[in-house]
């Protein structure tokens, strides 16, 4: 009996929508506000990302890899690619644009 709870709530659990919803990678623009290359994060005042239906917001960033904060500094305006992560969206490439 209990395992047959757990198979029906397994599968309601995959069969739910608003997971298959979440894009893997989106593409962002937006201008660095501040670098904390120590925790690998950058925090960016950044422009609407349309293919998550995310408005524009200044918010901390967690960088895939720690190298990715070299060369950022505050100011420098940029475009990054984000990840989707088991603990939420991450940057994978980041690059200044002039
Ligand atoms: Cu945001």
């Amino acid at each position: 009996m209990k395992h047959w709870l757990q198979a029906t709530l397994l599968s309601a659990a995959l069969a739910a929508p608003v997971y298959a919803a979440q894009p893997q990678s989106a593409e962002g623009t937006g201008v660095v506000q501040s670098v904390d290359a120590k925790a690998a994060s950058v925090t960016l005042k950044h422009d609407p990302i349309p293919s998550l239906q995310w408005p524009a917001m200044t918010m901390p960033f967690k960088l895939a890899k720690p190298e990715l904060a070299k060369g950022l500094a505050t100011g420098q305006k940029v475009k990054f690619t984000l990840e989707n992560s088991n603990t939420g969206y991450r940057i994978t490439t980041i690059s200044v644009v002039k």
